[in-house]
C-alpha cells in the first residue's frame, strides 16, 4: 500500500494512500504518525482542563462506561432528559474551541468548506465500552462522521442500517481515522472493548475516540 505526505500544521503526517472498507466505513490506519498523535494529546489536554471529562447516563439511567466532554459550538449529551446536543458543558461553561491539529485532519478527509459543529471527546479507561449504536441525533446526514482514535487499540465493530443486520470488525490503532459517510453514514456501529496497555501514548493508558460531526 503507498504512503502519501499530508502537511499540515506545519507537522508532517504519514497517511496511507488507500482506505480499508468497512461495511463501507474508511478506515484510514496509521493515519496520524507519532509527532501529530502526541501533539493532539497536548491539544486535547487543553480542551480537558477548560471542559472536564464527565461521566454520562444514558435516558435509562445506565451509566455509560466511557467518560465524555467535547469541543465546539456544540457537545453531545445524554442525561435522564434524552440523547441530544448541548451549547454547555453540565458544569454551564461554553464548550472550548475544536483545536487546529483536529479541523485539520477534517479538512483533508471531508471539507474544507465546512466545519464540525462538534467534537466529542470519549475516554475508554480498561473496561469501558460502547454498544452498537447509530448517530442519528443531527439535522443533515449528508455530512459524514469522523472519527479519531489515540491510545489503546479498540475493536470497532460495524453494521449495516438495520441492527439485525451482519457486522465486520477491525482493531482500531492509535493514530487510525475513520471516515462514516454516504450509505454508512447510519451504519451501526460500537466498540467492544479496548486492548489495555496496548499503546504508550497516554501515560496513564486508555483510549481517546475524537468524533467530528455537523450538527445544524
Ligand atoms: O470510540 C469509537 O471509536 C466510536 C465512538 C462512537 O461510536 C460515538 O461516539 O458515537
Amino acid at each position: 500500500m503507498g504512503l502519501k505526505t499530508v502537511s499540515g500544521q506545519g507537522k508532517t503526517r504519514m497517511a496511507e494512500a488507500s482506505a480499508l472498507d468497512l461495511n463501507g466505513v474508511a478506515v484510514h490506519p496509521g493515519y496520524l504518525d507519532a509527532g501529530a498523535q502526541a501533539a493532539m494529546v497536548e491539544d486535547l489536554r487543553g480542551v480537558i482542563r477548560a471542559a472536564p471529562l464527565y461521566a454520562p447516563v444514558t435516558p435509562s439511567g445506565k451509566p455509560m462506561s466511557v467518560r465524555m466532554t467535547a469541543a465546539g459550538r456544540y457537545g453531545w449529551f445524554t442525561d435522564r432528559k434524552g440523547y441530544r446536543y448541548e451549547e454547555r458543558h453540565p458544569a454551564g461553561g461554553a464548550w472550548p474551541a475544536i483545536p487546529e491539529s483536529v479541523l485539520s485532519v477534517w479538512r483533508d478527509l471531508v471539507s474544507a468548506e465546512r466545519m464540525p459543529d462538534c467534537c466529542l471527546v470519549n475516554f475508554y479507561a480498561e473496561g469501558a465500552r460502547m454498544g452498537l449504536h447509530q448517530d442519528r441525533d443531527e439535522a443533515d446526514f449528508t455530512w459524514p462522521v469522523l472519527s479519531i482514535s489515540l491510545g489503546d487499540e479498540a475493536l470497532f465493530r460495524v453494521g449495516g442500517t438495520a441492527r439485525k443486520d451482519p457486522t465486520r470488525s477491525v482493531w482500531l490503532r492509535s493514530g487510525d481515522v475513520a471516515v462514516m459517510g454516504g450509505a454508512a453514514r447510519l451504519a451501526y456501529h460500537g466498540i467492544d472493548r479496548v486492548r489495555p496497555g496496548s499503546s504508550a501514548l497516554l501515560p496513564k493508558g486508555g483510549r481517546i475516540n475524537l468524533t467530528l460531526r455537523v450538527v445544524d
